[in-house]
């Protein structure tokens, strides 16, 4: 094993993609989609470089305004899903940044916009490494279908559409979207709020799920251990990092579309990014969620916004010491 510290000998150069996905179609509030320029506007782009990594912006959704669509498109429904055209075609453009990323060779970090952008990244990675596994950090599972969704919101259901449960009732708009991923393949941590159809998805299929009473009885290094060894026992296989903020606490990450209280603390969140970067296997980032709109005042702003550059430093090399 590599000495402690973190790895990045999948890349034979540090080169990164940052794929900007200001998307905010996977759920109702707006404000998500600036997420992207704040993130950059605090130095996201400098801090990987800081890092080592070459980085190259790509900017998939830059010729179509999806939020306008959002506002108009009042016919943009599909049984209970929500704007499932523009997630669909967001989707797509994302998808092929990523996907083009990744077979080039370097390491594909996005940034959000809500978490209905994961179909896009993680169908992504599945396309260049099939047998990796992916870590989805998080308050909610997102693993709901159309028929158990009960907000219609999709940002709930990208993992669903990623391993194909219910696909028979999917829109046509998400019906490219590879059925990539196996339930044996994906293992959460942070989670709190579950729907009842959620439960029930992640028991009957067996999901390595760990939520905020696993991070409190075992502490964060075992549960990360515990998310990592579910994956992939042999700990040689490439791994996809989801990280949605809402994870951590709204008394560190309040500015966020669906807080929740009872979360990680502000160093439990970045240790996992440590410890991933740790195992050498991380090929890919998404951080998402971050909504500058829903800070009540500038430094709960700030707190959030840094809090998601924090996220990505740690994944991509940053320690303590
Ligand atoms: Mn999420």
């Amino acid at each position: 094993m590599d000495a402690p510290g973190p790895h990045y000998n999948r890349f034979d150069k540090k080169d990164l993609t940052l794929v900007l996905a200001p998307f905010s179609g996977g759920q109702g509030k707006g404000g998500v989609e600036d997420g992207p320029k704040y993130l950059l506007r605090a130095g996201l782009k400098e801090a990987m470089e800081g890092l080592g990594w070459s980085t190259t912006i790509s900017e998939p959704l830059a010729h179509t305004d999806f939020e306008d669509r959002k506002e108009k498109d009042s016919a943009d429904v599909y049984d209970n899903c929500k704007r499932p055209n523009i997630v669909g075609e967001a989707n797509e453009l994302i998808y092929k940044s990523c996907k083009e990323s990744a077979e080039a060779g370097k390491f594909t970090l996005t940034v959000g916009g809500d978490h209905s952008i994961a179909i896009a990244t993680v169908a992504a990675t599945m396309a260049k490494y099939p047998d990796a596994g992916v870590l989805w950090i998080d308050a909610h599972a997102d693993i709901n279908t159309p028929l158990t969704t009960e907000s219609g919101n999709l940002h709930g259901c990208p993992v669903s559409f990623l391993m194909g449960l219910d696909k028979e009732s999917y829109p046509p708009s998400l019906q490219w979207v590879p059925q990539c991923l196996s339930t044996k393949k994906i293992a959460y941590i942070g989670l709190r709020d579950i729907d009842d159809g959620e439960k029930k998805i992640l028991k009957d299929n067996g999901i390595a799920a760990f939520s905020m009473y696993h991070v409190d009885r075992y502490g964060i290094n075992t549960v990360v251990e515990m998310a990592l060894k579910a994956l992939d026992p042999t700990g040689k296989l490439p791994v996809h990092l989801s990280y949605d903020v809402d994870a951590i606490d709204p008394q560190y990450v309040p500015a966020t579309g669906t807080p929740v209280r009872g979360g990680l603390t502000f160093r439990e969140g970045l240790f996992i990014c440590e410890r991933i970067a740790e195992t050498g296997n991380l090929v890919a980032l998404d951080v998402v969620e971050v909504n500058p709109s829903l800070g009540v005042n500038e430094l709960h702003v700030a707190d959030t916004v840094t809090a998601g550059v924090a996220v990505a430093k740690c994944a991509l090399g940053e320690t303590l010491l």
